[in-house]
């Protein structure tokens, strides 16, 4: 069987989480590839908003498995309160949630050299989500990570003391005011790491190639957005995994040819947190209004979002790279009672106009060129069938559609469940 993908297709915040528990009950499987606690992934059902950060966004469906793929990095204090916030729900945890043991681990130093890598650069900071993301991965490539796979031999406490150490002497070196108590962290640290060896661990990129042999179905679940890629994403401004589709591929070890749909996930406009370039951002009441009636807010650290018009270069770029098959539109309803809506076309770059992205899009060289398209008026909350939808709206869709070339299949208008749109 087949392994479909699902991605973010901007600067996160997309609503992956929604969607991945929408199209949960299609999957057997739900599989996270990358990132870790710098995510929040926001679901609501039953009146009740959840937001999850490491676990994959189907564990509240009892009888599908969710997998923390090797791509991923996980921080055993933020998992532990998360599987704390879950056991208020009936969700099966002890069974149907599962570790890589390539998965690397967040040391409570990883925290503190992201905090003191982010003051070392003052303005010019990535406005990362302080949880030692960055340092993480880089202990990753450079080799001298702590996997979850450790935890289960011997020595594993030697090898976080030593790494530890070397921590505490880069963050001398960085010379920056930090104010932190490592002992009391590392007791939150090792208490937590206990929690998490209660969990199964497995060699996940057998067990998925084993699944998919049985004929399981499996969905990737992305994290952060396409435009964040370390790779493909606005640099240095970005993550630090590779977010797009061939992360699927190293972060849980799928071959590329068993993937089949590749569903790209976007807002009907644009938010970005954290610093970076965004080209069609907006200043004024248009933006405040999104920011408003869209909640902006990031999920994981409360920060507000920076929010604009669609940019249909960044995102025909993503649909691209990633090789989209599908397309999912989010939160169309925050753009209800726009007169007009500005959808960016083209970027006036250095005084040309160009339609694709270009290496440097600081602001200073690029210029959004808007087409102008008619809003609705029409509450979309409450509607169900695309017939409901206002015709202002079924034409946003269309034109998208011709646009990026490919079907926008879903429209979500709220963030319940059952706000989702089938076309
Ligand atoms: P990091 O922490 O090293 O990954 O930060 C690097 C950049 O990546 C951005 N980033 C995100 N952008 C949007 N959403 C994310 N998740 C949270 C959310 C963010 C939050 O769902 O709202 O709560 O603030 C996320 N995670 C990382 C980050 O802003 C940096 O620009
Ligand atoms: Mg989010």
């Amino acid at each position: 069987m087949a392994v479909d993908l699902l991605l973010g297709l901007q600067w996160g915040d997309e609503g992956k989480g929604k969607i991945v528990d929408v199209f949960t009950s299609k999957y057997d499987i739900i599989a996270r590839f990358q990132g870790g606690p710098n995510a929040g992934h926001t679901l609501e059902f039953d009146g009740q908003k959840h937001v999850l950060h490491t676990i994959p966004s189907g564990i509240f469906h009892k009888d599908t498995i969710n997998l923390v793929g090797n791509g991923v990095v996980i921080d055993p204090v933020i998992f532990r309160k998360e599987l704390q916030n879950l056991d208020k729900f009936s969700t099966s945890y002890k069974t149907n949630l599962l570790i890589s043991r390539k998965a690397h681990l967040i040391l409570p130093t990883h925290r503190l050299l992201d905090a003191a890598s982010e003051a070392s650069k003052g303005k010019a900071k990535i406005g990362s989500t302080l949880k030692g993301i960055g340092p993480t991965y880089m202990d990753k490539t450079g080799r001298n990570g702590l996997r979850v796979g450790d935890l289960e031999l011997e020595g594993w406490e030697e090898k976080y003391r030593s790494l530890a150490d070397k921590h505490e002497s880069m963050i001398a070196f960085y010379n920056v005011d930090l104010q932190y108590n490592l002992a009391e962290l590392e007791e939150e640290f090792f208490a937590a790491v206990k929690v998490l060896k209660e969990l199964t661990f497995i060699d996940s990129e057998e067990y998925l190639r084993k699944a998919q042999k049985e004929g399981k179905s499996i969905l990737a679940e992305g994290a952060q957005g396409s435009l964040l890629d370390i790779d493909f994403g606005t640099y240095p401004f970005v993550t630090s995994s590779n977010t797009t589709a061939a992360g699927a591929c190293t972060g849980l070890g799928v071959a590329p040819n068993k993937i089949k749909e590749a569903y790209g996930i976007f807002k009907a406009y644009t938010t970005r947190v954290g610093s970076g370039p965004f080209p069609t951002e907006l200043f004024d009441e248009d933006g405040e209004t999104m920011g408003r009636v869209g909640n902006e807010f990031g999920a994981t650290t409360g920060r507000p979002r920076r929010c604009g018009w669609l940019d249909l270069v960044a995102l025909k770029y993503a649909v691209e790279i990633n090789g989209i098959t599908q397309l999912i539109m989010m939160k169309g309803d925050v753009l209800s009672g726009f007169e007009e809506l500005k959808v960016c076309t083209a970027y006036n770059y250095k005084g040309k106009e160009i339609s694709h992205l270009p290496y440097n899009i600081e602001a200073e060289n690029v210029t959004p060129v808007y087409t102008t398209v008619k809003g609705w008026k029409e509450d979309l909350t409450g509607m169900t069938s695309t017939s409901e939808l206002p015709k202002e709206f079924n034409d946003y869709v269309e034109f998208l559609e011709k646009k990026l070339e490919v079907p926008i299949s879903v429209v979500s208008v709220g963030p319940d469940r059952k706000q989702t749109i089938t076309r």
